[in-house]
């Protein structure tokens, strides 16, 4: 059988969030590096394999799969050795769902609002992002509140997608260790992971060079 194809790109949380749940089952796939910024994902090629031109995309035996989400809980369906990443057991799997559309419909929505009011140098919409973005930390704060995970005692796909897009977003608006004690402490135990550095800090790191490349150009302009 072919090994399963992913097309993305390191800067992007959700392709991270693949290379995460990769890691920690240990799969053998091939990696497709695909450039948003130069528009590689509206070529015709790649609109053929996803019509909404997002990144990650994966494809597994000729089938193709979008969504981070939807990626990472169909690997471990198919290739982890066991369940614990995304429990069978219906109600544990409830909680990890809710954590991941937590993450699609909310926290990546706020974190989008904050980009996108830096990318405008717009001071008072940065402040109101950030607000909103503070209380979306107030909730995760809250979902640890039952054990060191998202759901509860186990490490599941919901720490891995949480984690690459919350680890993006710290570099803007960090998490304070006063304010939100559990989510720094969760963080700080996330980035020990054996296969962090690999799976998330490089792409993390160009993420921040990028982010002083365009603090600069903003300061440039005035
Ligand atoms: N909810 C999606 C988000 C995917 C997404 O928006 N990816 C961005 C990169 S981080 C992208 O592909 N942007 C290019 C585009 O939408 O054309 C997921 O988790 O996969």
């Amino acid at each position: 059988m072919a090994k399963p194809i992913l097309y993305g790109s390191e800067m992007s949380p959700a392709v991270r969030a693949v290379f995460l749940t990769a890691a920690a089952i240990d799969l053998d796939y091939e990696f497709k590096e695909i450039n948003v910024q130069t528009g590689e994902n509206k070529s015709e090629e790649f609109l053929k394999k996803n019509p909404q031109h997002t990144i990650p995309t994966l494809e597994d035996n000729g089938k193709i799969i979008w969504d981070s989400h939807a990626i990472i809980t169909f690997l471990v369906g198919k290739y982890a050795k066991d369940d614990s990443l995304y429990p069978k057991d219906l109600y544990t799997k409830a909680v990890v769902d809710q954590r991941l559309h937590f993450e699609s419909s909310v926290l990546s929505i706020k974190i989008r609002a904050v980009t996108n009011a830096l990318k405008q140098d717009n001071p008072e919409a940065t402040q109101q992002s950030k607000e909103a973005l503070y209380e979306v930390y107030g909730f995760l704060e809250k979902f640890l509140a039952n054990g060191p995970c998202m759901v509860g005692n186990s490490l599941t796909v919901a720490d891995f997608s949480i984690l690459s897009s919350l680890s993006s977003v710290n570099l803007i608006v960090p998490v304070d260790a006063a304010k939100f004690p559990k989510l720094a402490e969760w963080l700080g135990r996330m980035e020990k992971l054996p296969f962090y550095s690999k799976a998330n800090g490089i792409g993390l790191k160009k993420v921040a060079q990028f982010i002083e490349k365009l603090k600069a150009a903003i300061a440039d302009k005035k």
